[in-house]
């Protein structure tokens, strides 16, 4: 069975965008891969988080990979920081990394972009992505598009290391959705939405009330000639919409535009809030259950214990190629 490994940042509650373009796609492959889905918990403390917030955020993200169907009795559920191997590794890895390659980094110039003090971590933090990926010997990441440029750069780190060490890695492939790879923001929507944005209406949360879907469905920008069409190039902001309402009623984007033929904005607007809510209303129930309980720490210390076992096995053979510490 081949092996999957991905990861999202607890730096916030995930939006529909983390949703279509990650979660639900690791949900489908659970049952045909042997998958590991973890919390990068240090990948978050990359730019500065409280916190107090972010033990919250841990917590919340944990049970809401639980909530929307991932079974731990098929896939290994962990949090980064609990499994040392992936810092060590890290390190590693980031001695065969180039500060030159690091700095292209798309992520990176956004992130720093008007920041005064950028931490060291935030350039380093690919080949910290590189160990959580390669310590698995995985084959397959499920990510959203905005993550291919840091799996090519792992693909080069492992061949890099492969070749000047020992051929230990395998070289992981990509795993993009078919549809909604690139999620928008409800407010930009030709910048990607994204959990840490600062304006709360850029995004939907998986926890945010019906209430505030309808709010913030209802501000979303659109453009003034009120035909619902999908044409990314001139009306990002309907073709947004029409994705996600084609990603959660199961409709194509076709049937939905012949749906609101002649009929404007404001009903496509209620409609799709509607379409949102029902999908989101089973997957809030159980993340009530799950979030206080016992059950929740009980899965993460399974999951920690199974991903301990498999990345300290990779990090001796790690560490036997570089020649580190003595030969045991
Ligand atoms: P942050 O705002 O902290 O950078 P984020 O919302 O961009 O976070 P990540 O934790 O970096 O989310 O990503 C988790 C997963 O969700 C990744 O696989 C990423 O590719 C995917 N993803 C993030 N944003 C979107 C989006 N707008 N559309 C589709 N997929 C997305
Ligand atoms: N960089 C990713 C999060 C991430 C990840 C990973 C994804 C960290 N390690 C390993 C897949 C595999 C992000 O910002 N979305």
């Amino acid at each position: 069975m081949k092996t999957i490994f991905s990861g999202i940042q607890p730096s916030g509650t995930i939006t529909i965008g983390n949703y279509i373009g990650a979660l639900k796609q690791f949900v489908e492959l659970q049952n045909d891969y042997n998958c590991y889905f973890c919390i990068v918990d240090e990948h978050a403390i990359t730019v500065p988080q409280d916190p107090q917030t972010l033990r919250k955020n841990i917590r919340s993200l944990a049970a809401l990979y639980l909530a929307v169907g991932i079974d731990p009795d098929k896939a290994t559920l962990f949090i980064q920081s609990e499994v040392p191997a992936h810092a060590q590794a890290g390190w590693m890895l980031q001695c065969v990394s180039y500060i030159g390659e690091l700095e292209r980094m798309t992520q990176f110039k956004d992130k720093s972009a008007g920041r005064e003090a950028v931490s060291a971590g935030l350039l380093t933090y690919p080949p910290l992505m590189a160990a959580d990926i390669l310590l698995y010997s995985a084959h397959l990441v499920p990510v959203g598009d905005d993550q291919k440029q840091h799996l090519e750069l792992t693909r080069d780190i492992a061949e890099r290391f492969n070749k000047k060490y020992n051929d230990i890695f395998t070289i992981p492939n990509i795993h993009l959705p078919k549809v909604g790879a690139r999620v928008m923001s409800l407010q930009e929507p030709t910048k990607k939405m994204s959990k840490s944005d600062p304006n709360q209406r850029s995004f939907i949360s998986l926890l945010d009330e019906p209430k505030q879907i309808e709010k913030k469905i209802k501000s979303a920008v659109t453009d003034s000639d009120g035909i619902v069409k999908y044409d990314y190039e001139n009306k990002p902001g309907v073709s947004n919409l029409l994705s996600i309402y084609s990603i959660f009623s199961n409709l194509s984007i076709e049937e939905i535009e012949t749906k609101y033929e002649g009929r404007g904005y404001g009903e496509f607007k209620t409609d799709l809030a509607e379409v949102i809510i029902n999908a989101l209303q089973p997957i809030q129930t159980r993340y009530k259950e799950l979030i206080d309980s016992e059950e929740l720490d009980e899965i993460l210390d399974r999951g920690a214990e199974k991903a301990n076992k498999v990345a300290n096995k990779m990090l001796k053979k790690m560490e036997n190629a570089m020649g580190l510490g003595r030969k045991r």
